[in-house]
């Protein structure tokens, strides 16, 4: 195994209280092994950029890290990455905001990043750059003369060619991909989307896993994450789990709980999930006073409007529907603006008959693969499903639904509820056998190896 560099927008160290993602988790544990770096942004501003990197090491995970100038996380990452890229991928082209600045601030700070991270890269590294903020940095690599084999992983949905070249600029944005080895997508649909573009756009063509636009090649790979499964089963056992399934079990007493677990994002489709929860309650009487729906969801990129007013618009709903059907003993909404830790979690999903996980476009979510992870295999929990989640592709066990029709989602909430223990176990251990064995550690495993054994090639002079 080479030595891994992996470059991410932030950068993830081990924590005391383990209350970390499972992402973070595989990245740090195949970084331990390689005697590996991680390299990203520090979360830090200074008023004048001058690229020098912070190094840090805690239990055997090294990290990198340098500081950007307010203007950079203004056009970078709350600008081209967040109001940019991330409507735009998740196919809401209507929210997203072609800025020129933005534009010129996602590239520079990229080579601002790529100055730094060159001069770390040794001969026979294996670097890996994760997500959307990060397109362009292979590229400049390449021109810092790095040969090393680089592979690029898309956490996003990639969006179709018709939405994509909505994006001024966006044929140089998706030639600098070709300076990396690999790209890996969650699905095949995304990937497919990727295709298309490059052989319509570009005029490339497709030879199994190769992509060749001009003189460049590119293997382009389907590779879909997952969770800690292990870790999630220990979180589990927790005091922090023991105590939250205890105070749940208190204040549900006879309620059968719906459980909604998101970033604010709107994207989510929250706003779409409080409507369809609306009619459910609408249509089905025997529901008020016997369902409850807890929706947790912290707010997220504060500093970008479109969260303030998706923020301020749930506030709402969830104040409305409740007003209208609470009782003074029962209120069906438990809306809940703040996170969770993982051990918490664990208890949150396991105490719901019902997973409401339906966002309207998803890279994959991580919430419908922990959700499953957290049932009683005895008496499971059914998982409904948005078919526009990357999830989607592998959890067809799942009730699969079309976020956007209220009716629908609240039809397979009722089937849900009133499923067979028989039928819902099926359901669950046709899930967990996919949740346990493609993990995030299968996931990372393959996605290094993919690169690992992919030759990085020169372009022709
Ligand atoms: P996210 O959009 O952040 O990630 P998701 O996969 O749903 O989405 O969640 C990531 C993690 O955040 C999960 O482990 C979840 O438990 C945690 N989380 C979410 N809401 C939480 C809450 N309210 N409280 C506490 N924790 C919460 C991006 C892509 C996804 C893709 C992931 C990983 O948008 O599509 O699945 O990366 O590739």
């Amino acid at each position: 195994m080479s030595r891994l560099i992996v470059v991410s927008n932030r950068v993830s160290m081990p924590t005391p209280d383990a209350a970390q993602g499972g992402l973070a988790v595989a990245l740090q544990a195949a970084l331990r092994e390689s005697g590996g770096l991680w390299f990203g942004w520090s979360g830090r501003t200074v008023e004048e950029f001058n690229g020098s990197v912070s190094f840090e090491e805690i239990d055997g995970v090294r990290s990198a890290v340098v500081d950007l100038e307010p203007q950079d996380v203004d056009e970078y990452y709350n600008g081209f990455a967040n109001r940019t890229l991330w409507p735009l991928f998740h196919y809401r082209i209507d929210l997203a905001k072609y800025n020129r600045s933005f534009g010129s601030g996602y590239e520079r700070v990229n080579k601002r990043f790529a100055e730094p991270l060159h001069v770390m890269i040794e001969p026979g590294d294996t670097v890996w750059i994760n997500d959307y903020h990060l397109i362009p940095i292979a590229s400049q690599l390449r021109e810092h003369g790095v040969k090393n084999r680089i592979g690029f992983f898309l956490h996003t949905p990639w969006p179709p060619t018709r939405l994509l070249v909505s994006l001024p600029y966006h044929e140089r944005l998706v030639r600098t991909i070709f300076a990396y080895d690999v790209i890996g997508f969650q699905t095949e649909e995304w990937l497919e989307s990727f295709l298309h573009y490059c052989v319509n756009e570009l005029g490339g063509s497709v030879d199994g896993e190769y992509v060749t636009v001009d003189d460049m090649t590119l293997r382009a790979v389907v590779c879909p994450i997952g969770i800690d499964f292990k870790n999630f089963l220990q979180a589990s056992k927790t005091k922090a789990a023991q105590d939250l399934s205890e105070r749940m079990r208190v204040s549900l007493r006879q309620l059968s709980m719906i459980v909604g677990v998101d970033r604010l994002d709107y994207s989510k489709g929250l706003e779409e999930r409080l409507n369809s929860f609306e009619h459910y309650l609408n249509t089905h009487e025997e529901a008020h006073r016997s369902v409850v729906l807890i929706q947790v969801a912290p707010p997220s990129r504060g500093q970008v409007e479109q969260y303030q007013h998706v923020r301020e618009k749930l506030n709402e709903m969830a104040g409305r529907i409740n007003g209208a059907f609470a009782e003074v003993d029962w209120t069906p909404i438990r809306y809940v603006n703040r996170g969770y830790s993982r051990d918490e979690l664990t208890a949150l999903y396991s105490a719901a008959k019902v997973g409401l996980v339906t966002p309207l476009r998803d890279g994959m979510n991580l919430v419908a693969k922990e959700f499953v992870a957290a049932q009683d295999p005895e008496d499971p929990g059914v998982l409904v499903l948005s078919r526009f989640a990357g999830a989607a592709a592998q959890m067809k066990e799942a009730l699969i639904v079309n976020p956007y029709a209220p009716e629908e989602v609240a039809d397979a909430i009722q089937k849900a509820m009133t499923m067979p223990l028989a039928e819902r176990k099926r359901r669950h251990q046709a899930l967990l056998e996919g949740v346990r064995t493609q993990d995030v550690h299968w996931w990372r495993e393959k996605f290094v190896n993919l690169i690992e054994e992919t030759p990085h090639t020169e372009p022709a002079e």
